[in-house]
């Protein structure tokens, strides 16, 4: 199988999870024009015409494109170890805070992704202000559901860890370095908690780091493009 994704993104991360938990090989495609790159998606779009990553390619070929719909085939298809929890209204729990994530955070921050690719004279005090007022408001959302045993459901890593882990990468790290504003999740105390646990498991550590990497490495590109446009 292959898997087109961009590790910068938190909607690959959350495969990646289901992926590293279960040991399953796959061969992992950065397509071209994605994130500060001036490549155009080109062939991209024949294998997931809705253009966005991840995509799962299986070895006949059929493609499945949306994150949350790879997880579910990842979790049918490889049953263990089960990335679900086994009680029905955790694994409901489980999907809300997935949800929380695509509905209300990810919205939320899409305001800062597009100033974040402006030139610093649009990041008015107003603008940020108001979207990262946004951003703090879903995780108040993620706040009231979060699991208080290290975990994001139960006591054990399910595809809601893969779903938070980065949005809290990009909340408390990437936006308070880029646009100098404070830190959300101390006022916070039920995810700031989870955070600091979360940071133990190893599989998540090593999705974190992949992010952390992926963001630096995006940023230095984004640089040089722009360095090299004054030129
Ligand atoms: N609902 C989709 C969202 C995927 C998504 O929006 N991916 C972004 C990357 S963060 C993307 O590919 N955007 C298009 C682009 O960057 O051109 C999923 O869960 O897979």
């Amino acid at each position: 199988m292959k898997l087109y994704q961009t590790y910068a993104s938190p909607f690959p991360t959350r495969v990646r999870l289901l992926l590293y938990a279960k040991r399953i090989d796959v061969e992992i495609v950065e397509p071209p024009g994605f994130h500060a790159s001036t490549e155009a998606k080109g062939d991209y779009l024949k294998v997931n015409p809705i253009g966005r990553v991840p995509t799962l390619v299986l070895d006949d070929g059929r493609a499945l494109p949306e994150s949350e719909v790879i997880c579910e085939y990842l979790e049918d298809a490889y049953p263990e170890p089960s990335l679900r929890p086994a009680d029905p209204f955790e694994r409901a729990r489980m999907r809300l805070l997935s949800r929380i994530c695509d509905f209300y955070l990810v919205m939320a921050m899409v305001p800062l992704f597009s100033l974040s690719a402006r030139s610093r004279r649009h990041w008015t005090p107003e603008a940020v202000t108001a979207a990262t007022g946004k951003v703090a408001e879903a995780l108040a959302y993620l706040e009231g559901y979060i699991g208080e045993a290290g975990y994001a459901v139960g006591g054990a890593l399910s595809q809601a860890d893969g779903a938070i882990a980065p949005q809290l990468v990009l909340a408390s790290e990437w936006i308070p370095a880029l646009f100098g504003t404070p830190d959300p999740l101390p006022a916070l105390p039920r995810l700031s908690a989870y955070w600091r646990a979360i940071q133990t498991d190893p599989i998540v550590v090593r999705l974190i780091a992949e992010t952390r990497d992926a963001i630096a490495a995006q940023q230095a590109l984004s640089k040089r493009l722009a360095d090299a446009a004054k030129a």
